[in-house]
């Protein structure tokens, strides 16, 4: 296939950089970096307001999105005065001739939609597990309009949406593994990270009574977007020594983690991925998560961390006591192998190839 144009239309909860949008800005940012070491031409649309992203960002006013993992599952789907995703795709109805592909990362109602009113031929890359039973029902009619035209990071996520679970194109996830450094050996005392947006659906009381049990200090990273999550698990675990060392931009993370012992994953949803836990391993620190959703299917139990039945609290302070199992280097080996840059493009093209060629078709038998 000849080199794309490519159009990746991002999240509405927020710019680029504001660190609202979560794992997927650091998808966005794979991509662009992937897609364009492809020889690929690679265009962004996003929030006015967003950070250069290492491709032209068109930046779009208007009213952010409310977050759907904070709706119900029966609330209505919901688009303020002035939405800026309205707004974001109308920029594309207007430009979709200039593009061969339209990249969706919203989690939102609106593109899934409107893909069958486009011309251009829409790739949906969905970011989280199931959240809303009308978000389901409109993925469900896309992918009957659409076949092949959504993909998602991880089969646990694909399971979630069980109508349409076949018919999801699964494809993991990647990061510049070059731009995070091995750190061969943890740091002395031992610290155990935590990284995520501090929010009910991380289980971040868990890192507390893990701190608490084990004595080792947790340090945590990210938005603090629920802080009262954080007091609710410090009044729970009076002893625990956790501190909040804020939200850093990948670059500074890296370095901050590298010499954790283990970064815990405590998910109380189904994560979709789990950026997190490649992003420790790509710095050789193992990862201990609950054997539920994305992260279940990139540790190796025993190899690049370990795995716990989920909610098992006891379970991660006895995966604490056995680190010492872990060899840091294959924990990097791993992410090199199967979750770079080079290897998610790879995969996000041939799924491009597949959905041009069926729009093709569609389109000469209509
Ligand atoms: N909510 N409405 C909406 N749209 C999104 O694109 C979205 C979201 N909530 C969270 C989110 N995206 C990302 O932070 C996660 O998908 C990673």
């Amino acid at each position: 296939m000849p080199t794309k144009r490519i159009l990746i239309c991002s999240t509405p909860v927020g710019p680029l950089g504001s660190g609202v949008g979560g794992g997927v800005e650091l998808t966005l940012h794979s991509l662009v970096l992937g897609l364009s070491g492809r020889g690929h031409h690679v265009e962004v649309v996003a929030p006015e307001g967003s950070l250069h992203v290492g491709a032209r960002v068109h930046q779009i006013p208007g009213s952010y999105q409310v977050s759907s993992q904070t709706e119900s599952r029966d609330a209505a789907i919901a688009m303020p005065p002035s939405p800026v995703l309205g707004a974001m795709w109308e920029w594309v109805r207007l430009h979709q001739q200039h593009y061969d592909i339209v990249l969706n990362l919203a989690y939102d109602w609106l593109p899934w939609f409107l893909t069958p009113f486009l011309q251009v031929p829409v790739a949906h890359l969905v970011s989280m597990a199931s959240v809303n039973d009308a978000m389901d029902v409109a993925l469900t009619e896309l992918v009957v309009a659409r076949p092949g035209s959504v993909a998602v990071h991880s089969f646990a996520q694909a399971e979630t949406f069980p109508a349409v679970t076949e018919r999801l194109r699964v494809l993991g996830n990647g990061i510049a593994v070059e731009r995070y450094d091995l750190h061969a050996t943890a740091d002395e005392p031992r610290t155990l990270g935590f990284i995520g947006r501090i929010s009910p659906e991380k289980g971040i009381d868990d890192v507390f009574a893990v701190a608490a049990a084990t004595g080792l200090t947790v340090k945590a990273w990210g938005l603090m977007q629920h802080p009262s999550c954080w007091q609710a698990a410090q009044a729970a675990f009076p002893t625990a020594s956790v501190s909040y060392e804020g939200f850093l931009p990948t670059d500074e993370l890296q370095f901050a983690i590298g010499g954790c012992a283990a970064v815990l994953m405590t998910p109380k949803w189904v994560e979709a991925f789990g950026n997190v836990a490649i992003e420790a391993m790509a710095c050789g620190v193992p990862v201990i998560a609950y054997r539920r959703g994305g992260p279940a299917e990139i540790v190796i139990d025993g190899e690049t961390g370990f795995l716990v039945e989920p909610d098992d609290v006891a379970g991660l302070v006895d995966a604490v006591r056995r680190l010492s199992e872990i060899d840091r280097a294959v924990c990097r080996q791993q992410v090199v192998e199967r979750y770079s840059t080079d290897a998610m493009a790879m995969r996000v093209d041939a799924w491009f190839d597949d959905l041009i060629r069926s729009n093709r078709r569609a389109d000469a038998s209509s």
